[in-house]
């Protein structure tokens, strides 16, 4: 998970309300210290490391939770509520008909971005896109495009000859006219100079960009700030992204940073994949990396060929509390389409699955790896012995274990997992105001209000 650093410094932090009803003095101020290191340690800055910290201390100082809500997560709450308002709203954009023209300085992953962006439009929006190299700067740069989109169907625009990139520009609009959306990769630079502006605002008039998109590599920490707005008052960027998130302690510094100068956060890069792209609100990113879960995020992950209607009858009967070996086996089977476990998790509120979402990486392999065996096994048992495990008794469980070629115990694994999954879906029926969002949520077909559902 992107920010892994700064959400273990928050749990350390707040971890010390665990089962307390107050603090003392001494407590407060160590809690506070520590959680102030996490913030620094983020690269969040003096000063909003500072506002974060003081409202928490007033809030815990002045404020009785709710009653039922323990001090952690009271405190849980005010940190989620905090790190949302700096980090902004969001802003929703709507690719079709869109041109977008990418910027940035060398290295930011401009190209690379191009390429999930256009890969997330086509398969989340189902558009028709083309993308446009016009980068005539560095060399191989329609070569790494037209690799990085190689098994999609996206339509690669380039002319590695050309040194003319308005020409290109050009050429690349009319052939592609009939796309839904067109995204067009810029030269990078060293810095701002006068010829990329020069360059940059021909090219946005001559493509008449809807979207002009700015990619930061969040390593760069609070320097993301002044990238953000010297760019901002040169092409009038109206998306910021964020790219790098997975590789670096002070992504939290350059979100914050990039926030403050009022551009819009739209997308994040959590990898050098493709498929390694994620649409930016900040309550939903906020809520996962307190482990709170993000629902439409990890709807937003399911890739085109997964039955959306089956994940939906899936949530609901894990809400009514009936959960067959098959119901997991779907599960396990979305899972699986959706790729690593470990990305699947992070979506979930740490407290899910007994604990999994804070499982360690062995663990989270060692799950990945269970998967395949567990599909094996069920295989081999009954469409009955599926719909209800507790028959497994010691005979099937033999027969079972002899048709799958594995060892008793490891039929005895799996329904001990299904049991432990049972008691959790078990768990989430029985929180009433999270079934009542779902079912809503199911209903309207709105998935907004499920953020910061406070499982
Ligand atoms: N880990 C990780 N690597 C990324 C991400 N985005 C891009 N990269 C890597 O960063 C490097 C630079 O990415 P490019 O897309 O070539 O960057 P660019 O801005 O087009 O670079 P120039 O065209 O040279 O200015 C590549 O090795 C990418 O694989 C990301 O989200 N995570
Ligand atoms: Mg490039």
């Amino acid at each position: 998970m992107a920010l892994e650093g700064l959400a273990n410094g928050i749990f350390r932090a707040i971890g010390r309300l665990k089962g307390r009803r107050r603090l003392d003095e001494e407590e407060l101020k160590d809690m506070l210290r520590s959680l102030r290191r996490a913030l620094q340690e983020a690269d969040f800055n003096v000063r909003q490391t500072k506002e974060i910290t003081d409202r928490l201390e007033e809030r815990i100082r002045n404020e009785e939770p709710r009653p039922g809500i323990t001090l952690q997560t009271h405190a849980m709450n005010i940190l989620y509520t905090e790190l949302v308002r700096m980090l902004g709203p969001a802003r929703e954009i709507r690719p079709h008909g869109a041109t977008i023209m990418m910027v940035g300085l060398y290295g930011q992953g401009k190209t690379t971005t191009t390429a999930k962006l256009a890969e997330w439009y086509r398969r989340r929006h189902s558009l028709k896109v083309a993308v446009i190299e016009a980068d005539v700067h560095r060399p191989g740069a329609y070569a790494q495009l037209k690799q990085l989109l190689e098994d999609s169907s996206v339509e690669v625009y380039g002319e590695p000859d050309e040194k003319d990139a308005s020409a290109i520009v050009r050429r690349g609009l009319a052939k592609h006219a009939a796309a839904d959306v067109v995204i067009v990769d810029t030269a990078g630079r060293h810095r701002l100079d006068e010829e990329l502006v020069e360059e940059l605002k021909q090219m946005s008039d001559l493509m008449n960009a809807s979207e002009r998109f700015l990619v930061i590599d969040a390593q760069v920490g609070q320097a993301a700030g002044p990238v953000a707005a010297s760019f901002n008052e040169l092409v009038d960027v109206n998306g910021v992204i964020v790219s790098k998130l997975d590789g670096t302690a002070r992504g939290g510094g350059a979100l914050s940073a990039v926030a403050a100068t009022g551009a819009p956060i739209v997308y994040v890069g959590t990898g050098e994949k493709v498929a390694d792209i994620e649409k930016f609100e900040s309550d939903r990113f906020i809520s996962r990396l307190l482990g709170m879960g993000d629902i439409q995020g990890l709807i937003d992950l399911a890739p085109e060929d997964l039955d959306e209607e089956e994940a939906m009858r899936l949530t609901e009967r894990m809400m009514s509390g009936r959960f067959t070996l098959n119901d997991m086996y779907k599960q396990m089977e979305m899972m699986s389409k959706v790729g690593t476990v470990d990305r699947l998790l992070s979506f979930l509120p740490a407290n899910m699955f007994g604990g999994m979402g804070a499982m360690g990486k062995a663990q989270k392999e060692g799950m990945q790896q269970n998967l395949e065996k567990y599909r094996v096994i069920m295989d081999s048992m009954t469409n009955h012995e599926k719909d209800d495990p507790l028959c497994l008794k010691a005979e099937r469980i033999r027969r079972v274990a002899h048709g799958a070629g594995v060892k008793e115990k490891e039929v005895r694994e799996l329904i001990a997992q299904w049991n432990r999954s049972k008691k959790m879906m078990k768990g989430m029926s029985g929180n009433r105001k999270l079934s009542k969002q779902m079912r809503q949520m199911m209903k309207s077909g709105d998935f907004d209000d499920m953020q910061n559902m406070g499982m």
